[in-house]
């Protein structure tokens, strides 16, 4: 290509890549799904259809970018896991960040009619921001998997008898939050119970852990424990030739990614499906 004097610019653009040998988080986000849920009038305080959109939306993120190891969901974020070893766009951050907000939003959109039949769509239309973090350890990882997981059960424990109250217990939002107000888990599990017969556990799986969506193989019989430490071991980057590389890409592009609502703060999730953190596919 020729030189131009114009060609000096591209010395303003800054590097971004994430730190190497480390496990990449993308979390995307709604923006303004308060208002956005208030117009297409979401369930209070889960909408299903509203739940399995983003659900479809990940589902495709995921198909379309084989590197994703793992994905977690719940109300209106997403957070795509890439593995340590990963070297998409060579882990330049605006691109990876970028490349799934609008792909993600691109299939949110898409499949909106399906999930809204009655709704069409009308401007302001949905979008989502996004950022990327980098954790160093299989700990730190499952750590932010964790947290994500412990705030979908507080959030949703409140947000279920705080609607209670007010659908069933005809309080208005003040009168519930003051009854909310100090109140333990226990004692909200309580107030359902007692007061409405509905008993917590019986609520749906994907309110009460959000949604994990991974590539499917076969699972492992529990007992063969690894530790967190090991699996960095096993995730230790080998040299692996291109072919094997990409055969291995090949193999995640080809299979099946389920979309599941599972308890991911026990190892139980992890030991049984060690492809997940480990280096094969
Ligand atoms: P942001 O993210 O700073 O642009 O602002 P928001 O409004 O998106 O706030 P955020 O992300 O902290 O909270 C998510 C909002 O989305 C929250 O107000 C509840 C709403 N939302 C998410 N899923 C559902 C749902 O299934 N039903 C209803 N009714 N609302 C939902
Ligand atoms: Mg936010
Ligand atoms: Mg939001
Ligand atoms: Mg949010
Ligand atoms: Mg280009």
């Amino acid at each position: 290509m020729a030189n131009s004097k114009f060609e000096y610019v591209k010395q303003f653009e800054q590097h971004d890549n994430l730190l190497p040998n480390t496990w990449i988080v993308v979390r995307i986000d709604g923006r303004g799904f308060t208002k956005f849920a208030s117009k297409y009038g979401f369930e209070k305080p889960n909408d299903r259809r509203a739940l399995e959109l983003m659900n479809a939306a990940a589902r495709a993120v995921m198909a379309e970018l084989p590197d994703i190891t793992i994905a977690y969901g719940v109300s209106d974020e997403y957070s795509f896991v890439f593995h340590k070893s990963c070297s998409l766009f060579e882990r330049r951050s605006s691109k990876l960040v970028s490349t799934i907000v609008s792909t993600f939003t691109a299939y949110y959109v898409h499949f909106w009619p399906i999930h809204f039949p009655d709704t069409p769509l009308s401007p302001p239309l949905p979008s989502f921001d996004g950022r990327a973090v980098c954790y160093p350890t299989v700990q730190n990882l499952r750590d932010y998997m964790s947290w994500r997981q412990v705030d979908c059960h507080i959030n949703n424990l409140y947000n279920t008898t705080f609607w209670a109250l007010i659908q069933l217990g005809g309080l208005d939002a003040t009168e519930a939050e003051k009854t909310l107000k100090g109140t333990f888990a226990a004692d909200k599990n309580e107030i359902l119970f007692s007061r409405f017969g509905i008993n917590y556990n019986n609520e749906h799986e994907m309110f009460k852990k959000g949604s994990v969506v991974f590539r499917d193989y076969e699972l492992v019989e529990p007992g063969t424990h690894n530790t967190a430490a090991e699996v960095d071991t096993l995730a230790e980057p080998v040299e692996q030739s291109k072919t094997q590389s990409e055969k291995d890409r090949k193999r995640r592009a080809k299979a099946h990614i389920v979309v599941e609502h599972l308890d991911i703060i026990k190892d139980d999730f992890w030991d049984r499906r060690p492809w997940l953190l480990s280096n094969k596919p």
